[in-house]
């Protein structure tokens, strides 16, 4: 094999690295053909998002799911708009080809000067944008700047997204209810009742299907296409539930109330918490209004 080949041979095929460089923080511990290194998927949805983000000159700061604190935009760099997202959710089920999504809320900036993470924590009911992408059998943007919730699909023959659904409603009450009910040993005792109802109406309707992906952007699309009640509350292991109220719950209950539905911790809206931390969590029940107000009825038997 003359020289040229080999060099195209290697090229084709790099030395793959020792088994023992593997779980390097956030490297798949392998080399592409071009010999960078490959990054795990959140890794690099992440480092994509900060760098175009970045590139945008439109963010003074930022707050991922993927860094523990405030990203700080270069001074040259910076606009007046504030970046809370989660660039991968739903990571976890990369592995079995679950749709995962991408989350993200967008402020104006209320410092003047250096940003802080003041201009972070932001109650929802001031937020200007916010929307998520949906990595499924199509890709899917749900983006919405305050007047209605608009779908746009992409079109891979020509590389854009098309406007496919304009001021999305999500209907006064669906037939499905999405939580997961491995933790009922741990829910409070008005989550089970709830969910008990759903399965066993006692006035002789029929009982709601059950539909639970364990990726937020797949439950909660699905749940506002279809309608129904997306559930993630609190319980005995997670006080506070799972989800992270900047760049998960702020951005799709903003949505979800764009489209005429309601988004609740249990006791308030979500979009009006006071956040107290950037990666702070709250208890998380969506969906269509008669749902979510049916299942407030539970919670207040218990207070
Ligand atoms: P559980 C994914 O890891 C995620 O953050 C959300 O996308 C999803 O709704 C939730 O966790 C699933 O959590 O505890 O039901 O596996």
């Amino acid at each position: 094999m003359c020289e040229l080949q080999q060099q195209q041979h290697r090229t084709v095929n790099p030395p793959r690295p020792h088994p023992s460089t593997h779980n390097r923080q956030g490297m798949a511990g392998c080399v592409n053909v071009t010999g960078d290194d490959v990054k795990k998927l959140d890794v690099l949805s992440n480092d994509l998002v900060v760098n175009m983000l970045r590139a945008s000159y439109g963010s003074c700061c930022m707050v991922s799911e993927e860094d523990k604190e405030l990203i700080i935009t270069p001074k040259d760099k910076r606009g007046k708009y504030v970046v809370c997202f989660d660039p991968l959710d739903g990571s976890s089920n990369i592995d079995c080809l679950a749709s995962i999504g991408t989350i993200f809320a967008i402020y104006k900036r209320v410092s003047e000067g250096e940003p802080t993470v003041e201009d972070a924590l932001q109650p929802g009911d001031n937020m200007v944008c916010a929307g998520y992408a949906l990595y499924g059998s199509a890709t899917l943007v749900a983006l919405s700047t305050g007047d209605g919730l608009n779908f746009f699909m992409l079109d891979p023959a020509i590389g854009e997204f098309i406007l496919t659904e304009r001021n999305v409603r999500i209907k006064p009450r669906g037939k499905i209810y999405s939580v997961n009910e491995g933790y009922a040993k741990y829910f409070h005792a008005s989550v089970n009742d709830y969910i008990r109802h759903k399965k066993h109406p006692e006035d002789g309707s029929s009982p709601y299907g059950a539909r639970y992906v364990g990726s937020m952007v797949s439950d909660v699309h699905r749940t506002i296409t279809y309608g129904g009640i997306f559930m993630y509350p609190a319980n005995e292991k997670n006080p506070e539930g799972k989800l992270r109220l900047l760049y998960e719950c702020n951005p799709i209950a903003f949505l979800v109330e764009q489209a005429g539905g309601l988004a609740t911790t249990g006791t308030q809206r979500v979009l009006a918490v006071r956040p107290q931390a950037l990666h702070q969590r709250v208890p998380f029940v969506v969906g269509s209004p008669d749902d979510v107000n049916e299942y407030l009825s539970f919670v207040r038997k218990y207070q």
